[in-house]
């Protein structure tokens, strides 16, 4: 089955919107199979953004996402990787279509919420840097029968 790695980023957390997030998650169908609470090392931050090194932007991505704590996630479900995706909206909160979590919640490029992965080989190395095997429980929701056919 299909995982990806989501963070609720300082901004998010800091405004009272993890449990709003996390309820989209779970209403939409998804199983939440990893979650912790953390302060981002700088070694972490710059391996997570690793492919935007050279963007004029990265500095400051690097402070912010190690400015305060984060929630970081993996969910699971048919097809999470691009529907997550979807319910985040686009990268820049103020383009981003209402009902999507950036179009509801944000107004600034560089205070954007909440990360996703943004493919499942992305969502592989991203799930590894953040998490430990034996952190991810691996379980059967009940609801399956009632989600997919
Ligand atoms: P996304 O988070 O939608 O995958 P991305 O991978 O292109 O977007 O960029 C990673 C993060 O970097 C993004 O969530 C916010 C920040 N960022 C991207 N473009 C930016 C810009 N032009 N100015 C400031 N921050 C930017
Ligand atoms: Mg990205």
């Amino acid at each position: 089955m299909e995982r990806t790695f989501i963070a609720i980023k300082p901004d998010g957390v800091q405004r009272k919107l993890a449990g709003e997030i996390i309820r989209r998650f779970e209403s939409k169908g998804f199983t939440l199979v990893g979650l912790k609470f953390l302060k981002v090392s700088r070694e972490l931050a710059e391996a997570h953004y690793d492919v935007h090194r050279e963007k004029p932007f990265f500095s400051g991505l690097v402070e912010f996402i190690t400015s305060g704590p984060v929630v970081a996630m993996v969910w699971e479900g048919e097809g999470v990787v691009a529907a997550a995706r979807k319910l985040i909206g686009a990268t820049n909160p103020l383009t981003a279509e209402p009902g999507t979590i950036r179009g509801d919640f944000g107004v600034n490029i560089g205070r954007n919420i909440i990360h996703g992965s943004d493919a499942v080989e992305t969502a592989q190395r991203e799930i590894s840097l953040w998490f430990k095997d034996e952190e991810l429980v691996n379980w059967q929701p009940h609801l399956m029968p009632w989600l997919h056919e």
